[in-house]
């Protein structure tokens, strides 16, 4: 039976613990954070997944859950990082989680060890900033043991895409490196593992299909921008666009970009490119588009309010959705957030509802949040906002509806006389 120890316990590495346990492993899982180890010692996982809750409750005989590496006697062989890489308030990445990881690592690490990256890091992290702690060892990189880095995919509430069958690719600094990281992964894993020249494009390739995803959504948010001033129905178009069999690839305009990846990663490399001396205007700008839109989200809103004579300021307005996607509680980098803010800014009577992250919410439920409000903006396109009845608009006497997902059929809408403007359309 081999130990492997796992160090960030979240929507990463937690779901990893677990396939590891169902594959035999003797898993040490590490959470710095108490509570989460609290929780899992009494059986509560630290993410809403009733089938992984199900699935660790019958493996966690197999793991060993603690704070830190060091209150471990087990000797570990394998070890993965998979603790947070947030960017600061300038976009600058947080890199401490790993480090502090790095050194818990550093005073366990034994000859023939291996040590996997996941998290998310700008290309050279791996072996400009996890390699020299891991060396304070005394062990080489080279020599000693195998350092790799293999970038997580994983889609949090994905049905058809699961840790376990996502294809992976992995960087290692040797090539024994390589072959004992895919030996590992190829463990728990049904899916194809690409092994590339060194963790360097590994890590970019994370970066690549991330930063990918953000420029196309800013694409089609500037065509958005666009084509309201042109009359033309953005979503029309990309019906249209996506009738190409080849060479198109759609993306939807929306109120903004959140999540935890896809409006952080870009950051990472656009720092990082920088010490090379290189400036990379295109992701920069995409950056900015996207960032946009929650203000553009506004002026849309007091557009139409002024279409009616009316301000933003005393305006009964509210505000459905504060998470970053439709129907999950995560609220990281969620444009919701500015919307809010330039909201309370301008002095609108506010109120707020999501019936997945109810923290800041003013009333219990969807009939009691329309029923006091005349002008909505939806920000987060849960099923249950998709779903409502029109009517339920009418009898609360909605006048205004801002669709910051395009997630309404507009035509129903304006058919019950309430003025609806969404994102390029
Ligand atoms: N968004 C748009 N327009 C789009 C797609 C997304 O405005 O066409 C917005 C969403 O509303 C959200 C943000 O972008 O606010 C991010 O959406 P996302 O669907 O990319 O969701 P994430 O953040 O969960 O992205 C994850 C990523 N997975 C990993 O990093 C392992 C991303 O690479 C995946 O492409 C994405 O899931 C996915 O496809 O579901």
């Amino acid at each position: 039976m081999k130990n492997i120890a796992i160090l960030g316990l979240g929507y990463v590495g937690f779901p990893l613990a677990v396939l590891c346990a169902e594959n035999n492993y003797d898993v040490i899982g590490v959470d710095k954070n108490q509570k989460v180890i609290e929780n899992l010692k009494n059986g509560k996982i630290p993410l809403e997944d009733e089938q992984l809750s199900t699935r660790y409750n019958l493996s966690k005989d197999n793991f060993e859950l603690i704070t830190d590496l060091k209150h471990s006697d087990t000797e570990p062989d394998i070890f993965v990082i998979c603790v947070p890489t947030p960017v600061d308030e300038n976009h600058l990445p947080i890199l401490d989680y790993i480090e502090n990881a790095s050194e818990s690592v550093s005073r366990r690490l034994k000859r023939g060890n291996l040590v996997i990256l996941e998290s998310t890091v700008h290309p050279g992290t791996t072996e400009e900033i996890v390699l020299p702690i891991l060396e304070k060892s005394g062990l080489s990189a080279y020599k000693d043991f195998s350092l790799a880095y293999c970038p997580e995919r994983i889609d949090p509430g994905n049905k058809k895409w699961s840790l376990k069958n996502i294809p992976r690719v992995l960087g290692a600094t040797t090539e024994e490196g390589k072959e004992q990281a895919n030996d590992f992964y190829k463990s728990v894993l049904e899916s194809e593992v690409k092994i590339l020249k060194s963790p360097r494009e590994a890590e970019a390739t994370k970066i690549m299909e991330n930063a990918f995803r953000d420029i196309n959504i800013a694409f089609v948010n500037e065509m958005a921008k666009s084509f309201d001033k042109a009359g033309i129905d953005v979503s029309e178009v990309i019906k249209g666009a996506s009738t190409k069999p080849f060479a198109f690839m759609a993306h939807y305009p929306g109120c903004g970009v959140g999540g935890h990846c896809i409006p952080v990663d870009p950051y990472y490399l656009i720092e990082s490119a920088k010490s090379n001396g290189f400036s990379h205007r295109f992701l920069s700008l995409a950056r900015e588009i996207n960032e946009s839109m929650p203000e553009y989200t506004v002026e849309l809103l007091a557009d139409e309010l002024n279409k009616q004579q009316k301000a933003t300021s005393g305006s009964r307005i509210g505000l459905y959705g504060l998470t970053y996607k439709a129907d999950v509680e995560d609220t990281r980098e969620s444009p919701s957030f500015h919307i809010l803010k330039k909201l309370e800014e301008k002095g609108a009577k506010l109120e707020i509802y999501d019936p997945f992250y109810r923290e800041k919410n003013t009333k219990e439920d969807i009939d009691e949040f329309l029923k006091d409000i005349d002008y909505l903006v939806i920000a987060t396109d849960h099923t249950e906002i998709k779903t409502l009845p029109i009517e339920k608009f009418k009898k609360n006497n909605i006048k205004i509806i801002i669709d910051g997902k395009n997630c309404l059929e507009k035509k129903d809408i304006l058919n019950h006389d309430i003025s609806y403007k969404g994102i390029g359309r």
